[in-house]
């Protein structure tokens, strides 16, 4: 089949990734915030005998890439190999964009221009003139709305179209006396067997008058480099002072911006001013004393939905596999495979299952947050109060992306420019507690607190973090980072309606990760848990205490003994084993070797922390199914040593997919080292405190 490849760039928040989505029903996340993409992404479609790949990359203000994710951008646009470019433009900001459109156009590659949400400028009573549009770009434009599907299919057709057709004649140019010294540089260029190519020669030309430093970078290796770095001065120096600016670039930069109002003039009708929506929103929303408490509000409202809502179907999913677990019991013959499916896989799935609606109702927060374009606000707000601690606002996004998965959290760091800010925000982010370690938090506090109070506790560990996250932060801006955080840099993208489909899919998406997780992931570790604790056996345990339990006629004694048995049983299988070993570690917690188990566990996933609870405290007791988890716990567990356990899951290493992002991202030897061991000394520590403090109070 023949092959299409496009390149889908544009600015930040123009709507790239919702188009394809739009095209295709590829299901690529999209929030109404720059910065949602960081890593460019492949979908392919099939049409008239033709496979396109479309490239779905993160949104770039300009060519001159600061940020490592605008960085991705520009590397691919520049170094891969690829037909065509489809520069997406938003038309509420249209001028704006169609200046990163004419640096594209530099590029001199065959481009389509779509001017998307034209939906919101209709609405508002304006229009564009995609006739007009084509006519002075010489490119083909299409008008579309992602939103409403409208335009969009249009997309495929135009780009088979340009790409059988000849790329049509470039009608960008710029100021006479800036073409000249363009021409001087690329006959210099010719030169040299790379630049042969007259249109890519006219685009270096235009990136060494734009000062690209990469490009410098490539020239300098040349031989044409001394001749060429002469005659670079000189015009450098002419333009300047024919221009009467500071540098080539900024004399490109008003080119452009001129040539970019002239274009707008032409093709867009504006709407008439009024005093938007937004506007009115963000009078209150960002207003200078209420921004900060309404926000507090909604988290706190969150949190209270998370627990009341989530909590209904609780007992449900878990009477649920309570059944299923002993319809395996009455169907299998008593045997290893009953035991490993009826005590270990299906208790410790369900304990997890269990906890899918409130993982749920914290995401959909998450994504009401980034929809509806509130979260570039937050950060706004946040930015002062931040800076205290040596963070800057931005940071936000990748922290507030923490509470869901610490994953794309790390990722969405790249956002930010500066690379200090950049370590510090991702070492500090496993303290956002994320949506895996929720059902331990939940499971704790349904066993030690009355339920009245579940949510607002629920809130108190998140902003615990929260606050442990910026004290770390400052502390680490004070001993090893000096210097300040970058000023803040956002734009605010106006407010936009959630899209309820949007939603409806991001939960959909989730819920099935989580099931699949659940189903694979947890499923192995409690089969590999349920084994260590049910191996060796103990022949000889089991011996004294049958003959005990048939010497003693009182049924309670002997259910007492029973459990004894179990109990001792477990004590010397392989986890047993494990666990006495590592349990000094944690006995000054108040931890028992099962929770010291648990919590080991749980650097594979958080996740497992339940599931493995459920499987240990389960083969504790030999009446199994008359005790849930909860119940369990409240029995063996003290006050102190669950909040110190709480503590613990809030503080410690994120699990192993997180820590392998992190490495991927930070290729710093040293900051790999010490992401590994500090947040764990600071848990134990900080967990350590809490237990004796709570000691000394009399709990
Ligand atoms: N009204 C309206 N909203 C749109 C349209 N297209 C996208 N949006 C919204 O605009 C926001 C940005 O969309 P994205 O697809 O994430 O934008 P992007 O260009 O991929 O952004 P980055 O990945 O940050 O570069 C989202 O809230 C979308 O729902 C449109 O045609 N009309
Ligand atoms: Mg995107």
């Amino acid at each position: 089949m023949k092959k299409i490849k496009v390149a889908l760039a544009g600015q930040p928040n123009v709507g790239k990734s919702s188009i394809i989505n739009s095209i295709t029903g590829a299901r690529l996340h999209v929030g109404n915030f720059s910065g949602v993409t960081v890593e460019k992404k492949e979908v392919f479609i099939q049409r008239d005998g033709y496979e396109i790949e479309i490239i779905d990359l993160p949104g770039i203000y300009s060519l001159n890439a600061y940020t490592p994710e605008e960085y991705v951008a520009k590397h691919f646009l520049f170094e891969e190999d690829y037909d065509l470019i489809v520069n997406v433009v938003d038309a509420n900001t249209l001028s704006r964009n169609l200046i990163f459109t004419m640096q594209l156009m530099d590029m001199q590659k065959k481009m389509i221009l779509i001017v998307n949400m034209i939906d919101e400028v209709e609405k508002q009573g304006g229009s564009v003139d995609k006739e007009q549009l084509e006519e002075l770009l010489g490119i083909p434009v299409i008008l579309t709305s992602a939103k409403e599907h409208r335009g969009v299919d249009e997309i495929i057709d135009q780009i088979i179209r340009s790409h059988e057709q000849p790329k049509p004649k470039n009608k960008i140019f710029y100021d006479e006396r800036i073409e000249a010294q363009i021409e001087k540089i690329v006959k210099v260029l010719h030169k040299s067997p790379h630049f042969k190519d007259p249109d890519y020669a006219r685009f270096i030309a235009i990136r060494l008058l734009d000062r690209d430093e990469e490009i410098y970078k490539v020239i300098h290796d040349l031989p044409i480099f001394i001749e060429l770095h002469e005659l670079l001065g000189k015009i450098y120096k002419h333009l300047e002072r024919e221009f009467d600016e500071e540098s080539t670039s900024d004399i490109m930069s008003d080119e452009r911006y001129a040539l970019a109002k002239a274009l707008v003039m032409g093709a867009l009708k504006s709407p008439p001013k009024r005093i938007s929506l937004t506007d009115r929103l963000d009078k209150l929303l960002i207003h200078p004393i209420f921004g900060l408490p309404i926000f507090l509000f909604f988290m706190w409202l969150l949190f209270q939905l998370t627990f009341e809502i989530g909590s209904i179907p609780m007992e449900w999913i878990d009477a649920g596999f309570i059944q299923m677990s002993n319809l395996v019991k009455a169907v299998l013959p008593e045997g290893a495979i009953q035991s490993v499916l009826a005590d270990g896989v299906i208790p410790a799935v369900g304990s997890i299952i269990m906890f899918l609606p409130n993982i749920l109702i914290l995401f959909m927060g998450i994504n009401l947050l980034e929809q509806t374009g509130y979260m570039a606000r937050t950060a706004f707000l946040l930015d002062g109060f931040m800076k205290k601690f040596g963070l800057q606002g931005k940071a936000f996004i990748p922290l507030v992306s923490g509470f869901g998965c610490t994953v794309p959290a790390y990722m969405a760091a790249r956002t930010l420019k500066n690379p200090t800010d950049r370590i510090i925000t991702m070492l500090v982010l496993g303290f956002m507690s994320c949506s895996a370690r929720l059902p331990v938090y939940v499971l704790l506090i349904g066993a030690f607190f009355p339920t009245s109070h579940a949510g607002n506790i629920l809130f108190i560990i998140y902003i615990s973090g929260a606050i442990l996250g910026l004290i770390v932060a400052k502390v680490l801006r004070l001993v090893l980072f000096k210097g300040e955080p970058e000023p803040f840099v956002m734009e605010m993208p106006p407010y936009r309606f959630p899209s309820m489909k949007a939603l409806a899919m991001e939960l959909w998406i989730k819920a099935k990760l989580f099931l699949k997780k659940a189903g694979t992931f947890i499923a192995g570790a409690s089969m590999i848990i349920w084994f260590l604790s049910a191996y060796p056996h103990q022949p000889e345990i089991e011996a004294h205490y049958m003959q005990k339990i048939e010497a003693v006629q009182d049924e309670a004694t002997k259910t007492l003994l029973r459990n004894e048995m179990v109990a001792k049983e477990l004590e010397a299988s392989y986890l047993g084993q494990i666990g006495k070993t590592i349990e000094p570690i944690f006995e000054p917690l108040g931890f028992d070797w099962r929770m010291s188990v648990a919590v080991v566990a749980g650097l594979a996933a958080k996740e497992v922390v339940v599931s493995t609870l459920a499987t240990l405290y389960a083969v504790g007791e030999a009446d199994e199914q008359s005790h849930t988890l909860i119940q369990r716990l409240r029995e063996n567990v003290s006050f102190k040593a669950a909040i110190a356990l709480i503590v613990i899951i809030m503080i410690y290493s994120p699990c192993i997919a997180a820590m392998s992002t992190f490495w991927a991202e930070v290729p710093q030897w040293a900051w790999r080292g010490f992401y590994l061991v500090y947040p764990n000394v600071l848990a134990w520590l900080m967990a350590f405190g809490v237990y004796n403090i709570l000691g000394w109070m009399g709990y």
